[in-house]
């Protein structure tokens, strides 16, 4: 940032030297300096506003990101804040447009003509008060600077295909559930902004093709455990989800107990709202009937009614087919 604001400075100051040269030669010492002044003030003052003007303008539009993206920017980012530094820099150009033409009108005033010392005096002025507005921006360019890089992440999801998002604890099988969705080895991708990775995976039924997203280490614990940011990036995956599967563990090998999953469940109910949610009781095939009949039966008390029995070689078809009616409901 400090580069940055000396790089700005010293191009602009080159500029009035050059400008300042070019100018003809002139007897008339007075006319001299106050051309000369005057030329150098307009130089310096040109170079900074246009330069700020610039690195406002190239910003990229960030009212243009995809919700999910604009959501998880804030998180990491603070658009309020974005907003003000890029202000503070339109404002800074401003007031150097302004204060170029009240110096050059004070060096105007002047017709004494033993007062070209004045003149040096008065450019001097200008010199050190645009320097010294272009020195405090340095916060705000290190915001901005901060912003564009994280920017620059490329989005790794496609968002013109129904989503799926898998939540649910830590070992409870969501990895397993994608990829027997999938059939495949999920990709793993950057989660944008954050220092998390996303798994990806595709499926098709029918003619339609379907993404899964599993997202380890943000749907697997309880939002008091979260700090702000990562609930902001738990909330920004709602704009994603067309259906979300809750898998459960029906045993307890994943070492979370039915009603901790149970808590689990009605957090995620509570932040994808009216997002359709399917409950895939999972690890059927080592679970005794007992647990089986427990799992279904709480999740049938919170108001839960889609449900599928998963398991090693059980419920991928019935999975899939549910996935594929809930979301075809949803936009209907
Ligand atoms: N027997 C059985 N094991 C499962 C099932 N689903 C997952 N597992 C096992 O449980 C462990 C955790 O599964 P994983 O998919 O990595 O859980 P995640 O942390 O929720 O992604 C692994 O050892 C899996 O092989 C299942 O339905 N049946
Ligand atoms: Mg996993």
């Amino acid at each position: 940032m400090q580069n940055k604001i000396q790089e700005l400075l010293d191009h602009a100051f080159g500029q009035a030297r050059k400008r300042a040269e070019k100018l003809p030669k002139m007897k008339n010492k007075f006319k001299r300096v106050r051309i000369e002044e005057t030329t150098k003030i307009k130089a310096v003052a040109d170079a900074l506003a246009a330069g700020l003007d610039k690195v406002v303008e190239e910003f990229p539009d960030f009212s243009k990101l995809h919700p999910f993206y604009a959501e998880l920017f804030d998180a990491i980012v603070s658009v309020a804040e974005l907003k003000k530094a890029l202000a503070h820099i339109s404002d800074a150009a401003e007031i150097i447009k302004r204060l170029k033409h009240r110096k050059i009108y004070e060096i105007g005033s002047i017709y004494r003509k033993t007062e070209t010392e004045r003149m040096s005096a008065i450019r001097n002025e200008f010199y050190g008060r645009a320097a010294s507005v272009v020195n405090d921006l340095q916060g705000s360019f290190g915001v901005i600077e901060n912003a564009r890089s994280k920017l620059k992440e490329k989005p790794e999801i496609k968002f013109d295909l129904p989503t799926v998002i898998i939540a649910g604890f830590p070992n409870v099988g969501k990895t397993t559930i994608l990829k027997r969705l999938t059939g495949s080895e999920p990709e793993i991708a950057p989660y944008p902004f954050t220092t998390k990775s996303i798994k990806l995976g595709y499926f098709k039924l029918k003619y339609e093709k379907i993404q899964v997203i599993d997202t380890p280490g943000l749907l697997d614990r309880p939002m008091e455990k979260r700090n702000a940011i990562e609930r902001k990036a738990v909330i920004a995956i709602r704009h994603l989800a067309n259906a979300v599967v809750f898998a459960l563990d029906a045993t307890t090998y994943s070492g979370y107990r039915l009603g901790e999953q149970m808590h689990l469940l009605k957090e995620i109910m509570g932040a994808f709202g009216k997002i359709p949610l399917i409950v895939a009781i999972n690890k059927a095939d080592l679970a005794s009937g007992e647990e089986i009949e427990n799992a279904k039966k709480s999740v049938k008390e919170i108001g839960i009614n889609e449900t599928v029995l998963c398991g090693e070689g059980i419920g991928d078809e019935a999975l899939k087919e549910k996935i594929m009616r809930m979301i075809q409901r949803k936009s209907a």
